[in-house]
This record gives structure tokens, sequence and C-alpha cells, in this order.
């Protein structure tokens, strides 16, 4: 089976393998893939994917679309003009894109969304034995006092309790599971942005909600049944907590990098402070040069780290 134990290693401990925690997939003759439209009977993933180190991935089929062109340019492997075919042609689930060693992949919005698309890429990335594989999210979020078009960088994924963990429910039981990510290189990436010193940037909590508008207390939903005031409130308690940025995604994306023992980061802009208000007032050019940022501190991240090698 495909893997490494520590004698294929050569006993070296850096080459870190993708973790699989399913017997059950051995004893398939073929896996396929549904939601990226690939396979392993239809697909040499080795061939495709063996290369990869390096995984962005973010909501929108357009933004990570754009990425990798950005990255291509940034890494000399190609113009920010080139065109990159969709390796998911065949569905409009996900989107997915490749350039040397940086693969760019679109997981819609949520934790089932993402979840869908995570578990995928990591048999994907373990049919293809890919070793040392870095996962980073670039994407957007509602910050808490912070001014809007600040990075934060996610010390710690909570979920609307401020707790950091992942509820599940398996068979009908809840499961919980530790949503810890590398602090070593959350620090990495802040002191990119620092040398970038293009746009501010911070660590922080990061809050993973499942509904934008309630979920996230804002006022301007279909629904509502609180008041400006409980609204305040609970956003006040969140930044006691070291709450910096509100999302839908970071809780299930660092517990299952962990379960993987994939090394992942997360990396949103704020796209307004919401202590302020709910709805996205600036402009449309002004949202959209605050979506690249993750993009910049991303890109010069990881050229910097294949420069290094
Ligand atoms: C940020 O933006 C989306 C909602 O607008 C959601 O996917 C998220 O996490
Ligand atoms: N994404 C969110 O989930 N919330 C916001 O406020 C903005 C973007």
């Amino acid at each position: 089976t495909p893997g490494f134990n520590d004698e294929q290693r050569g006993g070296d401990k850096s080459l870190n393998p993708i973790y699989i925690k399913n017997p059950h997939l051995d004893l398939m003759k073929e896996d396929i893939l549904y939601h990226f439209n690939l396979g392993t009977a239809t697909h040499d993933l080795p061939a495709m994917f063996g290369d990869v180190k390096f995984v962005c991935v973010g909501g929108s089929p357009s933004r990570m679309k754009s990425f990798i062109q950005f990255i291509a340019g940034e890494l000399n492997l190609g113009n920010p003009t080139d065109e990159y075919p969709n390796i998911c042609a065949g569905t409009d689930r996900f989107s997915m894109f490749k350039v040397g060693p940086v693969l760019s992949i679109s997981h819609g919005m949520g934790v089932p969304s993402i979840s869908i698309m995570l578990h995928e890429l990591i048999k994907l990335l373990h049919h293809a034995r890919c070793i040392d594989v870095t996962v980073l999210r670039i994407g957007t979020s509602g910050g808490i006092g912070l001014k809007p078009g600040t990075v934060v960088i996610t010390r710690q994924s909570v979920d609307a309790s401020f707790v950091p963990q992942l509820e599940q429910i398996i068979l009908g039981k809840k499961v919980l599971r530790s949503t810890e990510l590398d602090d070593t290189l959350a620090e990495e990436l802040l002191q990119c942005s620092k040398q970038l010193n293009d746009f501010e940037t911070v660590i922080g909590n990061t809050m993973c909600t499942l509904d934008f508008y309630e979920g996230q207390a804002r006022l301007d939903g279909a629904f509502c049944s609180y008041t400006e005031a409980d609204k305040q409130g609970y956003l006040t308690e969140a930044y006691q907590a070291g709450v910096r940025n509100i999302e839908m995604e970071s809780t299930a994306f660092a517990a299952m990098c962990k379960l993987s023992g994939l090394q992942g980061a997360i990396v949103c802009v704020t796209l307004l402070d919401r202590l302020e208000g709910d709805q996205l007032t600036s402009s449309h050019d002004q949202l959209h040069d605050y979506q690249l940022r993750p993009q910049i501190l991303v890109g010069t991240y990881i050229k910097k780290k294949l420069n290094a090698v």
C-alpha cells in the first residue's frame, strides 16, 4: 500500500507522509474521488500529483484560478496571463489548478462543503504518495475590532462558544476533534508579512460558525430575534476570548489537517469590522484588493520556502 514506514523513509522523520486512518480503504480495489471527478483506476495520481508540496484552498473557484496564475508568475513557472486547465473540469462541485509543486483548490462555503473536499484531498495526496505537504487556507472573514483589510493568521480555530474544537455527529453521536494548528507555521507567516510590509497582519483566534447571518450575530438576515446590544455583547465576549475574525470553515480545516498529519495554516483577510456593521459596503474594487492580500502573503511564503531548499 502507498505511504511510508520509518524504514522506507530511511529513518528520516522529516519526511512526513499523509495519514489515512481508515482500514477499509486498503481493501478497496478502486477509490473514486467523486467530487473531484478523479479516481485511482482512471487517473495516474502519483504522476499527476506526486510533486505537490503546497496546497492552497479558498472558497471561490475564480479566486483559486487567479491564485494559480499569480503563484505561477511568482515562482517563474509561467505568466500571470497564462491559462491553467481546471483539473476537476468534469464536475462543477470544486475547481482545481496546478503549477509546479502548488495545487490550488476551491472548497465552497461552510464546514460541510470544505470537509467533503478535504476528505478527497487527503486521499488524493495519500494515493499520490506525497510527502511534506503544507496546506494553506486563504479566505475572507469578518473582523472584530480590526481595520477592514487587516489579515488574520489563525492561532486557534474556535467554535461559536469559543472552544477550540470541531463537533461532528458520527453514527448519531457527538464526536469532538481538536482544532490545534501549527504555531511555527503561523509565526513564519507573520514574519513574512512583516518583511512584505504591505498591509497589516495579526495573529489571533478565528471563530468558525455554521451560518453567515444569525450564526455570526448579524442583524440583517431574514430572521433575527436579538437586539443590537445582544450582538455587541456576544462579539465583545468573542474579542475577550481572543477572537479577531469570523468565518465558516476553519474548525473543519484545522481538525482534518491535524488528523492527517498535514501542516496547516489559515490566512484570512477581514472585509469589515463587525463592531461597526453587518453589510459589506466597501466598493467592489476595494473588496477585490482585500482578497488579494492572503494570496500575496501565502505566495511570498511559498516562494521563500522553495528558494530556501
Ligand atoms: C468566508 O466567506 C464566506 C461567507 O461569505 C464563507 O465561506 C467564509 O468562511
Ligand atoms: N465571511 C464571513 O464568514 N463573514 C463575514 O463577515 C465576511 C466574510
